[in-house]
């Protein structure tokens, strides 16, 4: 169960941000909208959220997930591989210590972004991507090897982050696209193909029984019912431009 998440509000200056989405500029007062009922949405799910102020200097600091890793056991600072995120590990640090007093940190040469880590149970996979590489990991899985937790490395070649193409919905449940759909790394759960025309929506998040889905995906929406469980959507358009998920906007805890 979780019981908590940080989230930070958009900045005007995500007209900037990273993107290869081709979607064309979020609008920042749909995206300020869009986030206010993504934070609803968490506290429906049972979360307490704490809410930090936007961050101008910062473009992408509203996808919070990636600068840090939270587990039942410890919380490990990331060092994003995007240079022009790094400076977003310091502000989330305060935050992040007042539930976790002690704090583990990536170090160079590592870089993680957590949007490549995804939990299941107290393993953790970990995705090399252009953000996140194997110093990195080696670092992360000594750390979580002392807090009695696991963690491996997954080879990937296509996807942003691992998460962009994963979402594991407990129960063994694991929603997969493209090239995450036939990995051998996951052949154990029970996979659930989402189709390339949705492929947003393989970044779906459980929280306590509940799935947060983005709207606009009905066949996706449609199979995580199917398993059985509860769904609440959230229109993510203005994030999905600057190739921002679900799992991005918020740390759970
Ligand atoms: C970036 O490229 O870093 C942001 N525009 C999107 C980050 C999305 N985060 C995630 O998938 N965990």
């Amino acid at each position: 169960m979780f019981t908590q998440a940080i989230v930070r509000k958009p900045c005007k200056a995500m007209l900037d941000g990273l993107t290869e989405a081709d979607m064309g500029l979020p609008d920042f007062t749909l995206a300020c909208i869009q986030h206010e009922d993504y934070i609803a949405a968490l506290i429906e799910c049972g979360l307490k959220v704490t809410i930090l102020p936007s961050l101008e200097e910062y473009p992408d600091s509203c996808f919070v997930e990636d600068v840090a890793l939270l587990t039942p056991h410890c919380a490990i600072l990331t060092h994003p591989g995007a240079t022009s995120r790094r400076g977003e590990v310091q502000h989330i640090q305060s935050s992040v210590q007042q539930f976790y007093p002690n704090l583990e940190q990536i170090t160079l040469p590592g870089h993680v972004e957590a949007g490549d880590i995804m939990m299941v149970g107290s393993h953790f996979y970990i995705g090399l991507s252009d953000r996140t590489n194997s110093q990195g990991a080696e670092q992360l899985i000594a750390i979580l090897n002392t807090h009695n937790s696991t963690g491996s490395m997954v080879e990937m070649s296509e996807l942003l982050h691992l998460k962009t193409g994963l979402s594991y919905l407990e129960d063994n449940n694991l929603l997969t696209f493209g090239e995450m759909n036939s990995h051998p790394d996951f052949a154990q759960f029970n996979r659930i193909e989402i189709d390339a025309d949705e492929s947003y929506a393989a970044n779906s998040v459980w929280i306590n029984g509940t799935v947060l889905v983005p709207k606009g995906f009905p066949k996706a929406l449609k199979a995580i019912q199917q398993l059985g469980y509860k769904t609440r959507e959230i229109a993510m358009s203005e994030f999905q431009k600057l190739d921002g998920g679900l799992s991005c906007l918020s740390l759970r805890f």
